[in-house]
């Protein structure tokens, strides 16, 4: 069978020819119903009847690979989906740098590559046990909507993971697969993973902000992940990019939304201090100072899931040529960084210096400085969106410095401007740029569900245009 031609003669959607792998199908139609029953236990709460209008992958070409219908979400087809295979395809960096990729684990890099995937494999379900309460409060039926279909492909992310781990590492991947259902977000016995992870995602501008920072570590990973000489990773990682796009979207375009109501609410009330925050929360709007602590929030939490700056399990990753580096085969290097060094950003003697780490280590903090121009990008375009008003208000990123759990900075206390804080200074100075209790409630009082199609709540501006083309009050989902 070709890899572009998706095979719905099982249960499972798959365009890597399950039904003749019997022994894969098999663990995975095992499996099957247990994840079932974590969908419907930790997935959307209260919308498992709800009939979306959802898209599902019908192939995996860049062109016309989705198609959208009103889907229950149980019924949802979560696929394994894998990107085209490339022909003559040579490991692209690292010590197998120049030979043909792995279709089969190598003995000696089993260990790595299972604890990769199950790094990555434990975030997808987190996410949507993080955001599963959102549903009650949607500020419309699009939006409903687009973080259903968020949670759907965060679940078949999940399978596609699982796909890897059953099919090439045996037994210990089903135990594996198991696991990934075990553990749950937030649950301080059996928590996920990654930090971030086990943070809370309490209103729509948490969930915006997740998206827009926390799946953007995701596409940063997977696109170092994309590179790997084990080619069924990259495949799957490949495609599963073009899923983090749409989320991506959801996230800058939902902040960008919340951005434009306010300044446009602002205007129209000749409120022009965007600092007066009373007056502007009066017209039951979220100021831009909130949202920027949010933004430091959900930034600096993303941060930490870049790990150590400088890191042995880094650079063993990269030799072994599993893991390369965001945007790899475009970079004019050895692949190998034999004698490279880069820049890393540290505190000596109570400043911040940049030292030079061999390149080898540096891997964290290079892809994190990848990141952050991304993400720097985003911010441009929601402050043109407050420059189109006319108000004087800058979003920007915090220093890389501030609110770190992970790394260099972890043992200190920096403002978002890099300012280095004692302990004290902190503790009374950390709500100036940290959402506190009385932001946190402030926007719980404006998360009121609007279920008419077409409406949108009051905080948030409607989207430029809907999804799938569809006109403005077209009803993405059906409440049942
Ligand atoms: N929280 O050498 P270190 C996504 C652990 S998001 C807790 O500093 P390393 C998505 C680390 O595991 C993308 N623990 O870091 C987004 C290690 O433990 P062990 C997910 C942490 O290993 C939204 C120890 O500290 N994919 O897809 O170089 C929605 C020392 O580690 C944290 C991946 O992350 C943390 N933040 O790098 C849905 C890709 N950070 O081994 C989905 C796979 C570090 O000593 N993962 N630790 O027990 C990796 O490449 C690496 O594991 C990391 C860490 C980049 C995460
Ligand atoms: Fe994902
Ligand atoms: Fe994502």
């Amino acid at each position: 069978m070709s890899s572009e031609a998706i095979s719905y003669d099982t249960l499972i959607p798959n365009n890597v020819d399950l039904s003749s792998d019997r022994r894969v199908l098999k663990a995975l139609e095992q499996w099957h119903p247990k994840y079932i029953d974590w969908w419907k236990t930790m997935g959307p709460e209260g919308f498992q009847e709800a009939s979306v209008y959802l898209r599902t992958a019908v192939s995996v070409e860049t062109v016309g690979w989705a198609k959208f219908d009103y889907v229950k979400m149980p019924d949802y087809r979560w696929g394994i989906l894998l990107a085209p295979q490339e022909e003559g395809r040579k490991i692209p960096f690292g010590e197998h740098k120049g030979e043909d990729v792995w279709q089969e684990v190598p003995g000696e890099y089993r260990a790595m590559l299972r604890r990769l995937l199950v790094i990555q494999g434990d975030t997808e379900p987190a996410s949507v046990e993080q955001q599963r309460f959102l549903g009650a409060t949607a500020p419309s039926l699009y939006d409903l909507r687009n973080v259903f279909q968020v949670n759907v492909e965060e679940g078949r992310h999940l399978w596609a993971i699982v796909y890897l781990l059953q099919k090439y590492f045996g037994r210990d991947g089903r135990e594996e697969a198991q696991e990934l259902l075990r553990r749950r977000s937030g649950d301080p016995d059996v928590p996920r993973m990654l930090g971030a992870f086990n943070e809370q995602t309490p209103d729509w501008l948490s969930f915006f902000m997740f998206a827009f920072f926390t799946d953007r570590d995701g596409k940063m990973q997977l696109e170092s992940l994309a590179q790997s000489g084990f080619d069924p990773l990259a495949r799957t990682c490949r495609f599963m990019l073009t899923e983090e796009a749409h989320h991506m979207f959801v996230g800058e375009s939902g902040v960008g939304r919340i951005i434009q109501r306010t300044c446009g609410a602002m205007t129209d009330a000749g409120i022009d201090d965007p600092f007066d925050i009373e007056a502007v929360r009066q017209l039951g709007v979220i100021d831009l100072p909130t949202i920027q602590k949010k933004a430091n929030l959900h930034y600096s939490l993303s941060l930490d899931l870049f790990g150590s700056e400088v890191s042995t399990n880094a650079a063993n990753f990269y030799n072994a040529s599993l893991k390369g580096r965001f945007k790899e085969t475009k970079i004019n290097d050895d692949h190998k960084l034999i004698k490279a060094t880069y820049p890393v950003l540290k505190m000596i003697d109570g400043k911040f210096k940049f030292v030079d780490e061999p390149a080898l280590t540096a891997l964290n903090m290079r892809l994190r400085d990848s990141y952050v121009d991304d993400c720097a990008k985003g911010i441009k375009r929601w402050n043109k969106i407050i420059e189109n008003k006319n108000i004087a208000f800058t979003l920007s990123l915090p220093h890389t410095a501030f609110n770190r759990k992970i790394g260099e900075f972890s043992n200190f206390s920096v403002t978002p401007v890099g300012e280095i804080l004692d302990t004290k200074q902190w503790q009374s100075l950390h709500t100036d740029f940290l959402p506190d209790t009385e932001d946190g409630e402030f926007i719980a009082s404006l998360m009121k569900p609007e279920t008419q199609a077409g409406k949108y709540a009051n905080w948030i501006a409607p989207p430029k245009s809907g999804i799938d083309n569809r006109e403005g009050d077209f009803e993405y989902v059906r409440l049942s």
